[in-house]
C-alpha cells in the first residue's frame, strides 16, 4: 500500500488537556472529511499544528499528546507562542489573507512576519523529514504552507507532491504587490501539482508564473527547467450524505429527543406559515461581506414594508482570528448594524435579526439549515463557500432558495442560485423578495439539480480526482524524463563518439550554447565558449556546423575567422571555414513588402516588440513585451498571417518568443541533410532548443545523436536541461579527443 503525508496547518483534530488527561475531538471541517477516504486508501499521516502553544506543553504531557496523537495516525508540528504571533497571526492571516482577497488595504507587509513565516515552513519541513522514509505522496494544504512543496522537493526530489489552494489566488495586478512574490511563486512550483477550486485562480497563477518566473506554459503544464508542473482546477465538494442523511434522521427524531434549537425554531417561527427564515452563516471575517449583507436585509425592510414582521434573519458568526486589529473592528461593526437595525424594526412580536456570536454543535447546524427558508451568503471573496453547499445538500423536501455571491468559488457549480453582487444592495434586496416569492415547484426544480450535481462531485471525489491527477503527472514527467540523458547514455555517446573517424556537430546558438537575454544582441559569445568550440574544431576528425536563425552578418561578427561552417537564418545561406556566405537555396523576396505593414501594426500595438529583418525572412520579436500580451499577440499574428500568406509559397516558424515568416521548404533539416549527403559521418550529433531545431531532429538519420535543450516533448532522442548541460557535454567530448 502507498504511504502518503497530510499536511495542513491545523491536524483535523481538537486536543485539551485537563489535568493530566489529553482529550482528542475530531473536528468536522471539510478537509479532514475528504480525507477520511485517501486515509482509508493509503496507508497515511497528517502532520500539522496541534492548537496548542509548546509553553503549555511540558515534556511529560509531550509525551502524552505524541501517544494519543500517534493512535490517530496524527505527527504534532509543535510552535512557540511567537510562531503562531508572527505565522499564523502575522503572515498568514495578516498579509496571505487580506491579499489574496483583494483586501489590499488591510494587507500588513512586515519582514518580521516574513521571517517567522519561513521559520515555520521550516519547522514543517524538519517534521516532514522524520517521516518521509517510505512516502511516495505528500499533499499540502493551503495558504499556511506555501514555501514547503519547494523546502520538500530540494531535499526529496523524487516524492510526489500535490499541493491544494483552499482560498482564492488573485490576479497578477494583485500578486505583484507582495514583496516577497518570487519567494512565494518558487515555494509553490515545488509541487508537482497545484489545485484550486476554480479556472479563476489557475489562470491567475499560471498568469504568474509567466509574468513573474517567465516559464513557459501550456494549457495547465509549467515546463520548469528540469521537472513539469501541472495546475489544474478541483472545486472541493462536501460529504453529500452525511449532511442529507443527517439532516432527514434528525427530521424525524420523536419530541422529546428534538434538539432545543428545533424545538425553539418550531415554538416561534414555525407556527407562523408566512413567517419566512433567512439563515446566514460564516466565520466572522471580513472577506465574508457581513456588513454589506446587513445593510441589504435594512435596505429590503424598507424597500418592501410588505414583509416587515414576516421575516427573521438567523445569523450565525462564529469567532474568528479575534487576536487580529481588522477582526476586532468588523465584530464592532456588525454588532453596531445588528443594533441598529433591531432598534428600529423591532416590535414587540418581532425581531427582525436573530444574532448568535459563536459556535453551534453540528447537530444544531443541520436543523437551521434544514429549517430556514433562505440562505444568504455574500462574500465580497470566497475561495469556495462549503457552507452554500452544505444549505442545499441539508434540504431533505427539497424546499428552499439560496442566495450567493458571485464572488465564491462555488457559483461555478451553483449557477441554479438566485446570483447577486455582494456590493450592490439592491439587487440584494430585490433578491430576498424574489426568494420569498419564488414558487415552490421552481424551488424544488433548482435544488434538484443542485443536489443531484452536489451529491455525484462529493468531497470524497474532490479528494481521490486529486490523488489521480498527482499520479498522472509523474506519468507525464517519467515520459519527459525517460529520455534525460543519465550515465549509461552518456557511457554511450562517448563509445560512439571515440569509434568514429569522421564527426559532424550540428549545434543551435540561442538557448543552445548561450542562455536567452532579452535583447538578442547581448547574447554574444563568450571566452569559455569559443574555446569549447575552438577546441573541438581543431580535431580533425570533428566538424562544427552552429546553425542557426540567426542573420549571416552576426554570425560573421562573432564566428566569421573561426574554423566552423557556419548556417545562418534557418538554412537560407552557408559560410564554410575560409569562404565567402552562399545561398544554399534560391529564393524569392518580394513578398515582404506585403508583410512588413502587419507585423508593423503588431510592433505598435505590443510594446517591447521588434522587427528584424534577415535576408530571407521577417522577424517578429517579443521576447522583451509583457509576457501575457506578447503570447496573446503571438496567437492572434499567426492567425492573420496564416491567410496572408496563402497566395505565397511561405511559413511561419514560431520560435522561442518569436514568430518568423520565411520561404518555405527552408529549414534547418533540409539545409543539415545537404551537408551531411556530400561525405559519409559515422558520428552525427543534433542539438537545439526550439521549435525550429525540430526539423534537424526530424531530417537527421535515426542513429543520430539528437538532443533537445529543455525537457518537453521532442523529435529529438534525448533531452538535458539546460545550455550549460549542453557546454558541460561538449567539454566532456573535448576530453575524448
Ligand atoms: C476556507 C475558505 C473554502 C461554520 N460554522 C460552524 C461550522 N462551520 C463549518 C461549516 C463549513 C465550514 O465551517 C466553513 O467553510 P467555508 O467554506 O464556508 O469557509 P472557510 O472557513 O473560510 O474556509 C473557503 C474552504 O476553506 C474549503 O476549501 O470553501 O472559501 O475560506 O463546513 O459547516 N461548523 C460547526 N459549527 C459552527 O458554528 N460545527
Amino acid at each position: 500500500m502507498d504511504k502518503i503525508l497530510i499536511i495542513s496547518n491545523r491536524l483535523p483534530l481538537q486536543l485539551k488537556i485537563d489535568k493530566d488527561t489529553i482529550n482528542v475531538k475530531p473536528s468536522v471541517g471539510g478537509v479532514a472529511t475528504g480525507m477520511k477516504s485517501i486515509y482509508k486508501q493509503y496507508e497515511s499521516k497528517w502532520i500539522g499544528w496541534p492548537g496548542l502553544d509548546k509553553e503549555q506543553i511540558n515534556p511529560d504531557t509531550e509525551k502524552k499528546i505524541n501517544d494519543v496523537l500517534e493512535k490517530e495516525n496524527c505527527v504534532p508540528v509543535l510552535l512557540t507562542h511567537k510562531d503562531t504571533e508572527l505565522f499564523y497571526y502575522g503572515f498568514s492571516n495578516r498579509t496571505i489573507w487580506p491579499l489574496f482577497h483583494y483586501f489590499t488595504q488591510f494587507t500588513e507587509y512586515v519582514n518580521d512576519f516574513w521571517k517567522g513565516y519561513i521559520e515555520v515552513n521550516r519547522k514543517y519541513a524538519e517534521v516532514v523529514f522524520q517521516h518521509i522514509e517510505g512516502i511516495s505522496k505528500i499533499w499540502i494544504h493551503d495558504y499556511h504552507l506555501l514555501l514547503l512543496p519547494a523546502l520538500i522537493k530540494e531535499r526529496y526530489p523524487e516524492v510526489m507532491i500535490g499541493f491544494f489552494l483552499h482560498i482564492p489566488f488573485p490576479s497578477y495586478e494583485i500578486f505583484r504587490g507582495l514583496p516577497w512574490r518570487m519567494e512565494i511563486m518558487k515555494g509553490m512550483l515545488g509541487a508537482d501539482l497545484i489545485g484550486f477550486h476554480t479556472y479563476d485562480y489557475e489562470r491567475h497563477f499560471i498568469s504568474c508564473v509567466r509574468r513573474l518566473l517567465g516559464y513557459e506554459t501550456t494549457i495547465n503544464q509549467i515546463n520548469l527547467e528540469n521537472r513539469i508542473v501541472k495546475v489544474d482546477a478541483f472545486p472541493m465538494g462536501i460529504d453529500y450524505d452525511k449532511f442529507h442523511n443527517d439532516a432527514i434522521q434528525q427530521q424525524q427524531r420523536s419530541v422529546k429527543d428534538k434538539l432545543k434549537i428545533r424545538k425553539d425554531i418550531e415554538q416561534y417561527f414555525l407556527t407562523d406559515h408566512e413567517r419566512k427564515l433567512v439563515l446566514s452563516i460564516d466565520r466572522l471575517d471580513y472577506s465574508k461581506g457581513i456588513p454589506n449583507r446587513l445593510r441589504a436585509f435594512e435596505y429590503f425592510l424598507y424597500k418592501y414594508p410588505q414583509y416587515r414582521e414576516k421575516i427573521t434573519l438567523i445569523m450565525l458568526a462564529v469567532p474568528s482570528r479575534d487576536v487580529v486589529e481588522q477582526y476586532q473592528l468588523i465584530k464592532s461593526e456588525v454588532d453596531e448594524l445588528v443594533g441598529r437595525i433591531n432598534g428600529q424594526y423591532s416590535s414587540i412580536n418581532w425581531t427582525p435579526i436573530w444574532y448568535f456570536y459563536r459556535s453551534l454543535p453540528y447537530e444544531s447546524l443541520i436543523e437551521l439549515y434544514n429549517s430556514c427558508d433562505i440562505a444568504l451568503i455574500t462574500p465580497i471573496r470566497d475561495g469556495m463557500n462549503l457552507v452554500a453547499k452544505e444549505y442545499i445538500a441539508s434540504k431533505t423536501d427539497g424546499k428552499g432558495v439560496l442566495i450567493l455571491s458571485e464572488m465564491a468559488g462555488a457559483t461555478k457549480e451553483l449557477s441554479e442560485a438566485i446570483l447577486i453582487n455582494p456590493n450592490n444592495k439592491e439587487e440584494i434586496a430585490d433578491a430576498i423578495k424574489q426568494a420569498i416569492e419564488m414558487p415552490v415547484e421552481e424551488q424544488k426544480e433548482r435544488n434538484a439539480i443542485l443536489q443531484k450535481r452536489l451529491q455525484r462531485y462529493n468531497v470524497e471525489k474532490w479528494a481521490q480526482d486529486f490523488m489521480k491527477s498527482l499520479d498522472n503527472v509523474k506519468v507525464i514527467q517519467a515520459r519527459s524524463l525517460a529520455k534525460k540523458i543519465n550515465e549509461p547514455i552518456l557511457a554511450d555517446i562517448k563509445k560512439q563518439y571515440n569509434k568514429a573517424t569522421n564527426r559532424i556537430l550540428f549545434l543551435d546558438y540561442d538557448g543552445t550554447l548561450v542562455g536567452f537575454k532579452k535583447d538578442p544582441s547581448h547574447a554574444v559569445p563568450d571566452e569559455a565558449l569559443y574555446k569549447t568550440l575552438d577546441q573541438l574544431s581543431e580535431n580533425s576528425r570533428n566538424e562544427i556546423v552552429l546553425i542557426s536563425g540567426r542573420d549571416k552578418e552576426t554570425f560573421t561578427s562573432w564566428f566569421g575567422e573561426k574554423k566552423y561552417t557556419l548556417i545562418a537564418e534557418h538554412g537560407v545561406w552557408i559560410k564554410r571555414a575560409g569562404e565567402e556566405w552562399q545561398l544554399i537555396e534560391q529564393m524569392q523576396n518580394d513578398w515582404k513588402e506585403l508583410i512588413r505593414p502587419g507585423l508593423e501594426f503588431y510592433v505598435d500595438r505590443t510594446p517591447g516588440t521588434f522587427i528584424e529583418e534577415k535576408n530571407y525572412s521577417l522577424v517578429w520579436h517579443y521576447r522583451k513585451a509583457d509576457p501575457e500580451l506578447g503570447w496573446h499577440r503571438a496567437i492572434e499574428l499567426k492567425d492573420e498571417l496564416t491567410s496572408l500568406i496563402s497566395n505565397y509559397s511561405l511559413e511561419i516558424l514560431e520560435g522561442n518568443k518569436v514568430v518568423e515568416i520565411k520561404n518555405s521548404g527552408i529549414n534547418k533539416g533540409r539545409a543539415a541533410i545537404k551537408l551531411i549527403a556530400k561525405k559519409h559521418y559515422d558520428f552525427i550529433l543534433g542539438i537545439g532548443d526550439d521549435w525550429t531545431d525540430e526539423y534537424l531532429f526530424e531530417e537527421l538519420p535515426k542513429s543520430s545523436v539528437t538532443i533537445k535543450v529543455g525537457l518537453v516533448n521532442t523529435h529529438a532522442r534525448f533531452n538535458v536541461e539546460t545550455f550549460s548541460d549542453v557546454r558541460d557535454l561538449l567539454n566532456t567530448l573535448v576530453k575524448l579527443g
